[in-house]
């Protein structure tokens, strides 16, 4: 075994364009004749894979080998978007496979387009996951993801006359070089059933259940930039053989015969749309249980091969819940320890909350999981019993701290006397674990003085803290801005900055060398032509690359408030048609690009979608107008389309109400890209601010503390729309965009439904804000020097950072490093 155990990896262009013609002729059965982009992509990929196989397994096996105390990242969603470009970074080999391609006649740029995106999870919640095994992988931390394997990814979003209309993501149509199937690691999951007293105990019970799916492990590599470790994310995949019916089958019930494993396999099937909306669908609650229950054996096993105690698992294993989706985690860790490993109540008890932490990523009300007890009971009756004494012993203990305080205790029982009533995840997830963060500074602020408040006082300040967001500047820097990064390794010197941010500070030494400046700007000009390219292909729409690129792409929500954004679009449309054409021409030319999806079932989200085209169609035709003003929806929002969008922006838009934004990490990827924000004083918009100076940022809008009286007094109050948005709104309502009548329920948000959103307050004072930002873009010297200086301040905002914080104060876990020669 000894050649085994070498990590190096062949890099000679020979080496590489025989192991790409063994994988096309010999996994692909074709030949080089006859190769097309699409098998160059699979059979290099394929052959990337080769040499991260090896570190792979070695890196497990060190773990393994040193007993090191693992993280397991346990998140419902992982939107991973493309590998392939990411491995080759990681493993240094872009140069040599790019040679070696375009020896075959091929280019590699191409080739990398062909990767179809991991696109399992909806929005900041799944990308904040792939950044963070991204940072373990490269910080050396022996860290794991757990998700589930959607045969249906993130729906891809046609738009057909102007609204948004769904279509399946296929994304495992075509073979996956990413994934390994692992049929030796297969989980039985258990639904439904009824239970039997342990003769044994009179704690336990036997959960008696007919209907067991399996889930199959699928391992995907992530590969670890500047280092030989490779990360893993374990994904799920139900499917049930078993249910297999031969007896119908011979009968001749084709239908009956597969219906068992039709019924498992839906578990799997398809990825919830929703983001920020909890819609308390049965089916979602068994994804969710398949999940946990997979995930918990898998990492039980695991422990014990170590051949440790049961109570010793806290310290070797740390367990992060991302959100309350995964927190049936909980009673089904505590399940195992009672039924399984016969531990009494307060054994397992202390091993589970030692093991589990909890991170809350937003306050909307209803984004709030809760599941109704009879569905719970139905499912899950040995869980549901568990839920139950969990929320029991919580209560006692409550009561005895402060005797007699009835009302305390109907506020902060898990189960909420509704009807029927109802299991508050997020209170479970709080109880289970030792301890519960935000994501931003003011978001866990907030969420200690809203839904935490009483557990503060009951369980102490120190089990709330706050671990801001971060990304990864292997992805968000390296590998989507070769142009910057490469400005950024001629500063510091040598390209450690991709795993030390800190290094970027050397920038502000640079901010007054003119030749610098000059190619710091050509830079975004180039990506701003790459993205007019994008643009061009994937809408048919023609921008001007010179034009101020304002930009907000993310989510369409409510709370985010693209419709105020659009709604300023329209009186800026207005304003230019006032105008004399001599006026018109000296304006600021501005191209204003959106992009996201809406949730299938939002309603009001959808016709915001459908605003933002019926405006764009208008202004893009008017002759008048011309290049002055041009807006653009890009179709199907993604990962790999935010590495074409981010790098190009002038300036992002991050609007959410104040307080509604957790944090955000779009605004951290802008930044650090040389982009300027327009924004609320929420979320991470603030740190941001803070880090990188208040000139270099463009805030307004009310505060989070202003919101509260704000809200109440428009619930009795009609709003009174300033001039501009007035203007908007009559320009609507004479049909210039189209039928009048689609967009009045948009309107009546605002002066009929409370305005929830602030729109009518921040309205006048973001007016204010696009004009100085207007200014300051006029100003291109000064432009600049924000720009340069921003990057140089972004530091804190890597994920290697929230991951150190992470592994410092609620993981206890230190780096690993393979010894690449052992
Ligand atoms: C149950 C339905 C559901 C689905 C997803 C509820 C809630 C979610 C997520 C928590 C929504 C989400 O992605 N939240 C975002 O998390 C990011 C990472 O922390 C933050 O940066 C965003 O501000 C927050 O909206």
């Amino acid at each position: 075994f000894q050649n085994y155990s070498h990590s190096e990896i062949a890099r000679d262009t020979a080496t590489i364009k025989n192991s790409v013609i063994m994988h096309l002729t010999a996994t692909f059965l074709r030949t080089p004749m006859s190769m097309d982009s699409g098998h160059a992509y699979l059979a290099s990929a394929f052959s990337v894979r080769d040499r991260l196989l090896q570190r792979w397994n070695l890196t497990n096996e060190f773990h393994d080998r040193m007993k090191a105390k693992r993280v397991y990242y346990m998140s419902l969603e992982f939107l991973i978007g493309r590998t392939f470009d990411n491995a080759l970074l990681a493993l240094d080999l872009r140069e040599e496979y790019s040679k070696a391609l375009g020896d075959v006649g091929f280019c590699l740029e191409d080739i990398i387009d062909e990767e179809r995106d991991a696109a399992l999870g909806n929005g900041g919640l799944g990308r904040l996951a792939a950044c963070y095994v991204d940072s373990m992988a490269c910080q050396d931390y022996p860290g794991w993801g757990y998700g589930l394997r959607y045969k249906y990814g993130m729906f891809q979003q046609q738009i057909i006359n102007g609204y948004q209309v769904e279509a399946p993501d296929c994304w495992l149509d075509s073979p996956n070089p990413w994934e390994f199937p692992r049929p030796d690691v297969t989980y039985p999951v258990k639904f439904y059933g009824h239970l039997e007293r342990d003769p044994s105990s009179e704690h336990r019970y036997i959960w008696k259940s007919d209907v067991v799916y399996d889930a199959m492990a699928f391992d995907v590599p992530v590969p670890g930039y500047g280092t030989t470790n490779v990360g893993n994310i374990r994904l799920w995949s139900c499917k049930t053989n078993s249910l297999f019916d031969l007896n119908k089958f011979n009968s001749g019930d084709y239908h009956g015969a597969t219906g068992g494993q039709v019924a498992a396999q839906i578990l799997t099937d398809v990825l919830y749309p929703n983001d920020n909306t909890n819609e308390g669908k049965e089916l979602r609650l068994r994804q969710e249980y398949l999940f946990c229950s997979a995930t918990m054996q898998d990492i039980i096993a695991r422990f014990k091969k170590t051949g440790r105690p049961m109570r010793d698992l806290p310290d070797l294993a740390a367990i992060q819940l991302n959100d309350t989706h995964p927190t049936l985690g909980v009673p089904e860790l505590m399940r195992i320890l009672i039924d399984e490993e016969e531990l009494t109540w307060d054994e397992a008890w202390e091993i589970t909350t030692r093991t589990f932490a909890f991170t809350n990523h937003t306050i909307l009300p209803e984004a709030m999981e809760k599941w109704p007890v009879p569905m719970l009971d139905k499912i899950l009756p040995r869980h549901m019993g568990i839920m139950y004494d969990i929320n029991l012993f919580f209560l006692q203990s409550v009561e005895k701290q402060f005797p007699g305080d009835r009302d305390l205790l109907r506020r902060i029982s898990i189960i909420e006397e509704s009807n029927p009533q109802q299991v508050r995840m997020a209170f479970l997830a709080c109880v289970g674990s030792h301890k519960v963060n935000g994501v931003a500074a003011i978001h866990s602020d907030i969420i200690k003085q809203t839904i935490f408040k009483d557990f503060v006082r009951i369980q102490g300040e120190d089990k709330f803290i706050n671990k801001t967001n971060g990304v990864s500047p292997r992805r968000w820097m390296n590998e989507c801005n070769p142009d910057m990064s490469s400005l950024l390794t001629e500063v510091v010197g040598d390209r450690s900055w991709v795993n030390d941010l800190a290094k970027t500070k050397k920038l502000e030494e640079r901010v007054t060398d003119q030749d610098f400046r000059q190619r710091w700007w050509d830079a975004k000009q180039a990506n701003k032509k790459r993205l007019a390219d994008y643009i061009l292909t994937t809408t048919g729409i023609r921008v001007n690359p010179n034009a101020l690129f304002d930009v907000q792409v993310k989510r369409i929500h409510e709370y985010k408030r693209q419709l105020m954004n659009i709604l300023s679009v329209i009186y800026r449309y207005h304003c230019l048609k006032q105008m004399t054409p001599e006026d018109r021409a000296k304006e600021l030319h501005r191209v204003v690009v959106f992009a996201g999806k809406a949730a299938s079932g939002y309603w009001v989200a959808k016709q915001v979608i459908k605003l933002i085209n019926s405006v764009a169609e208008v202004v893009n035709a008017d002759e008048e107008i011309g290049d002055v003003l041009k807006v653009v929806f890009i179709p199907d929002y993604s990962v790999t389309a935010a590495e074409y969008i981010i790098p190009a922006s002038d300036i992002s838009q991050h609007i959410s109400t104040a307080g509604t934004e957790a944090s955000g990490t779009s605004n951290m990827k802008f930044v650090l890209n040389g982009g300027i924000i327009l924004g609320t004083v929420d979320g991470a918009n603030i740190e941001i601010g803070e880090e990188i100076g208040e000139e270099q940022i463009f805030f307004f809008g009310c505060l989070a503390h202003e919101v509260e009286d704000f809200r109440h007094y428009l619930r009795f109050h009609q709003p009174k729309p300033d001039d501009a948005l007035q203007t908007a709104f009559d320009m609507i309502q004479r049909n210039t965009f189209g039928d009048a009548a689609i967009f009045q329920p948009l309107i009546d948000s605002i002066l009929r439904g409370g305005d929830v959103y602030l729109l009518s307050v921040d309205f006048p004072s973001y007016i204010q804000a696009h004009k100085a930002v207007e200014d300051a873009y006029r100003n291109r010297e000064e432009w600049i020097t924000k720009s340069i200086l921003s990057v140089a301040r972004m530091s804190k905002f890597s994920s290697d950072r929230s991951i150190q914080e992470y592994a410092e104060e609620v993981w206890n876990i230190e780096p690993v490093r393979v010894n690449s020669c052992n």
